[in-house]
């Protein structure tokens, strides 16, 4: 695997060498306006090297919808060729050493090779994602009316099974989290008894709990709606909640910004789970309709800032077990997936550092003097603040590229990736 080609540090470096002046002018101009309002843009640069968040497994190859999919140039074959790309990820923004793996699309053959070949690439693992919404060559039986909640106690054993198997997995390489998410619902009215179906469902969570290390967690990701289209099972934060109280400590909510409808108040939502204390994690993307896990901050960054405002707030009051997971969970079908993933793991970054230099004293005074004007202008004084210069020193302080995208198109990664992985038929890296 080694004798793929790589980016090198030299090659950041040298790119690093031709932007060093301009960001040093940037940062000190930064630098000062902070200082005028008591921020020491050093601390805040520190603390943007310390945030993580994931990449999907999923998401370095072509996504799709049900109408295409228009695969790239170097699509990644399988997992080995995906560690690579996420390895490139990381290498460009330096925040992103974990990977989340799908299983049965990334089953590998031998858990220790993987782990190896991760740990080569500088990867770790984060969530586990299991997968009871595709039928699998040869299962014994279907997803089609659904697989935790379904009706029949052999469907459910198998879904049950196969979470099992996933947390397996995921000892052996190092993840410590099982997502679960569960297409399980309805199309038509009648089709399915709401209780019964939440009743079997958690049935079989509280079996799969029971699998669970104590050293691990259980994200429950709820979702709207899809592939489901009259009911779901798990379709809002308020079922997840129940469900995550209902099996223990070792469960918590997991909110993907997609899984909602059209202009709810996420953020909101993310500071109920903050307060009873069950967020659990995330999954980014951006949205404008439905599902359409499009790149993060690329639709609505007014609202991931929001939500980060929320995070820092947990943060800073040390929110009981305030631990959350971030991952990104998007499908790129128009992009190269490297360039997106880099793009949102930046966007994530920016609403981490937006969030917070918010003059959180004078955010209470004026909230407490009930004076909306001076709450909004406050948040707006932060979120309208260009923080590029201390993502790109937090980038580079940490080994990384001042500017990742055009360092990433000079390196030539994917003309040579075109030509290391001749494209095989079938194969598909992303969600579809
Ligand atoms: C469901 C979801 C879930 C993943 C899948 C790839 O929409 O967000 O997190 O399992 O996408
Ligand atoms: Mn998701």
């Amino acid at each position: 695997m080694s004798e793929n080609f790589q980016i090198e540090s030299d090659l950041i470096a040298e790119q690093n060498a031709s932007r060093a002046t301009a960001l040093a002018e940037d940062f000190d101009y930064l630098g000062r306006k902070l200082g005028r309002r008591g921020i020491d843009i050093d601390a805040i640069v520190e603390k943007a090297r310390g945030l993580r968040v994931a990449i999907p497994s999923w998401g370095v190859g072509t996504g799709g919808t049900r109408f295409a999919r228009f695969p790239g140039p170097g699509e990644p074959r399988g997992i080995y060729e995906k560690l690579e790309d996420c390895a490139t990820i990381n290498k460009l923004v330096r925040s992103t050493p974990s990977v989340s793996l799908h299983i049965p699309w990334d089953k590998p053959d031998d858990n220790a090779a993987l782990a190896d070949a991760a740990k080569r690439l500088g990867l770790g693992f984060d969530a586990m994602n299991s997968n009871t919404f595709q039928d699998q060559p040869g299962s014994e039986n279907s997803y089609k009316f659904g697989s935790l909640s379904h009706v029949d106690r052999s469907v459910r054993q198998q879904a049950i099974e196969h979470n099992i198997d996933c947390i397996r997995i995921g000892q052996a390489i190092g993840s410590k989290a099982l997502t679960v998410w569960v297409g399980d619902g309805s199309n038509f009215a009648g089709q399915s008894n709401f209780r019964r179906a939440l009743e079997r469902y958690l049935e079989s969570m509280r079996e799969i709990y029971a699998a669970i290390p104590d050293d691990w967690r259980l994200f429950i990701e709820h979702k709207m709606y899809e592939p489901a289209f009259y009911s779901t099972v798990i379709s809002d934060w308020g079922t997840s909640y129940y469900c995550a109280r209902e099996l223990g400590e070792k469960a918590e909510c997991l909110v993907d910004l997609g899984h909602h409808a059209p202009n709810v108040n996420i953020e909101q939502i993310v500071s109920r789970l903050i307060q009873f204390g069950k967020l659990g994690g995330f999954h980014f993307n951006d949205s404008k309709y439905g599902d359409d896990d499009l790149d993060a901050g690329s639709v609505k960054p007014f609202q991931l800032f929001l939500i980060f405002n929320e995070l820092v707030d947990a943060e800073l009051n040390s929110a009981n077990g305030f631990d959350p997971s971030y991952m990104l969970d998007q499908s790129n079908n128009v992009t190269d997936p490297i360039e997106s993933l880099v793009m949102s793991a930046i966007e994530v970054s920016r609403a981490y550092v937006q969030a917070l230099i918010v003059d959180r004293a004078k955010l209470e005074d004026v909230q407490s003097a009930s004076d909306p004007i001076a709450a909004l202008s406050t948040l707006k004084e932060a979120f309208t603040t260009d923080v590029s210069p201390i993502l790109a020193a937090a980038r580079e302080r940490e080994g990384g590229a001042i500017d990742p995208i055009s360092t990433y198109r000079a390196s030539g990664y994917r003309k040579i990736k075109d030509k290391e992985r001749p494209a095989t038929k079938g194969i598909s890296a992303g969600i579809v």
